[in-house]
């Protein structure tokens, strides 16, 4: 069920030769992003009616109008499973208390006498979410991104979803409920690409946004990509992945059923387990049979993404390679679970979250750990972090110097600009002291 990849033996190699041992799926942004250039284009000229063609041919509705109307979001709050709004409440209540903490203050730093630089944090003004539909409704995503968005103090939130034919052309039912209990009152029925593009050029319903984050399928992806540079975007998220690091402590079961639960989202998921023990190795593989068959999304997603090229076991011959193995790689979620798990996961370098030991498996990450489940896949976690309050504020710098502290440095400055051969920039401090510079 699930492919082995043996790097016992010979010394590791480094770096990238290291990463192109290690399974990882196909998802070729680059070519979704030639189907896309021209929905995007499309919406940019005509708008709603846009919006409102390709639902119909995407989604299979009539839509009469993309926004959702301020009833239907009442309406789903209400008939919202009371459960489901338990759990959700709670998961809502945990992001809140971590996000919260993220907020940064301002902070002056005295340079030199006289000359200070502030470095203020600025909220985006405008900011659109995306919560997938079809295959993957996730009212736990619309907390994960609006809760640090509001966190952020963003003015104007707005969400996208897809329309779902089953319910008259509105997003799901349990999306605009979460939307309901998070305050998010301007939701819009449209997915992929073509919310994308409403968001980044503006319709005549839905204002022009500055940023947009969330998950998506891969046409989502290559819409951030082609708005990138005209908006801000969060990282394009590509299938889940969970690596687990892990010894002959850990619990094959719990091992399996973490794998199995990743696995779950899409046949292109990643499950990769990284161990030196042979015998959890085994013990894992005996125990995934069971498991997979007692679960629901056998055949469709779980069996091809255990079996696909992008899942594996990875023997190594200590957990010392185990750890280059894993920063390597760079999983979305990365889950210790050796002795001293704390020791390891203090060493990682690179992953979009860490979880520790054997209480703290992905899937609390995923609803109600507090924690962001909007992560860095791909790899991508060698460079990028999982949403945050910081995913939607700007630092700007305020820089405040006296005259004399200008003075006091002009020469440097001059100097500089004169090696760059932009005797104009050192002619704008020049102007300021008589067309010298001043004495030191
Ligand atoms: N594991 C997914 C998020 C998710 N899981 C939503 C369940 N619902 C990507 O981090
Ligand atoms: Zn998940």
């Amino acid at each position: 069920m699930i492919s082995r990849i043996d790097l016992r033996g010979d010394a590791l190699p480094e770096g990238g030769a290291l990463r192109d041992l290690l399974p990882r799926a196909e998802f070729d942004v680059e070519a979704a992003l030639e189907k896309v250039r021209p929905i995007c284009e499309d919406v940019h000229h005509r708008g709603t009616a846009a919006l409102i063609e390709y639902a119909q041919k995407f989604d299979g509705v009539t839509l009469e109008q993309v926004r959702v109307p301020a009833e239907a979001l009442k309406t789903a709050l209400a008939e919202l499973d009371p459960a489901v709004r338990a759990a959700l409440e709670e998961s809502i209540r945990r992001a809140r208390i971590v996000h919260r903490e993220q907020r940064r203050g301002e902070h002056t730093t005295q340079v030199v006498p006289g000359g200070t630089v502030t470095e203020k944090w600025v909220p985006v003004e405008r900011v659109g979410l995306y919560a997938p539909g079809g295959r993957s409704v996730y009212p736990s995503s619309v907390v994960m991104n609006v809760v640090p968005a509001q966190e952020a103090g963003v003015e104007s939130i707005a969400l996208a979803s897809p329309p779902q034919k089953e319910f008259g052309g509105l997003p799901h039912p349990t999306i605009l409920a979460a939307c309901a209990l998070l305050g998010v009152d301007e939701v819009y029925a449209a997915g992929g690409a073509v919310a994308v593009a409403m968001f980044a050029y503006g319709t005549e319903d839905c204002l022009p946004v500055n940023m947009v984050t969330g998950p998506g399928n891969i046409w989502v992806a290559a819409a951030k990509r082609y708005f990138t540079g005209r908006i801000g975007i969060d990282t394009e998220a590509g299938p889940t992945e969970i690596a687990v690091l892990a010894d002959s402590t850990a619990d094959p079961v719990h091992v399996a059923a973490d794998l199995i639960s990743q696995a779950e989202h899409d046949p292109l998921a990643a499950a990769v387990l990284v161990t030196d023990s042979e015998e959890l190795a085994a013990a894992v593989e005996r125990e995934l049979e069971p498991q997979v068959a007692a679960t629901k999304h056998v055949e469709d997603r779980i069996k091809p993404a255990l079996a696909g090229k992008q899942s594996a076991i990875v023997l190594v011959d200590s957990l010392e390679d185990g750890l280059k193995v894993v920063d390597a790689y760079g999983a979305e979620h990365l889950e210790i679970q050796t002795a001293d798990a704390a020791a390891w996961a203090a060493r990682v370098r690179n992953a979009g979250a860490i979880f520790v030991g054997p209480w703290a498996p992905v899937s609390l990450g995923d609803y109600c750990a507090g924690s962001n489940h909007v992560l860095p896949t791909g790899g991508c976690a060698c460079h990028s972090s999982g949403l945050s309050v910081q995913s939607f504020l700007r630092g700007i710098h305020i820089v405040d110097y006296t005259r004399d502290a200008l003075a006091e440095v002009t020469h440097h400055v001059v100097t500089l600009a004169e090696a760059e051969d932009l005797p104009a920039h050192g002619a704008a401090l020049k102007a300021r002291f008589g067309w010298k510079v001043p004495t030191q």
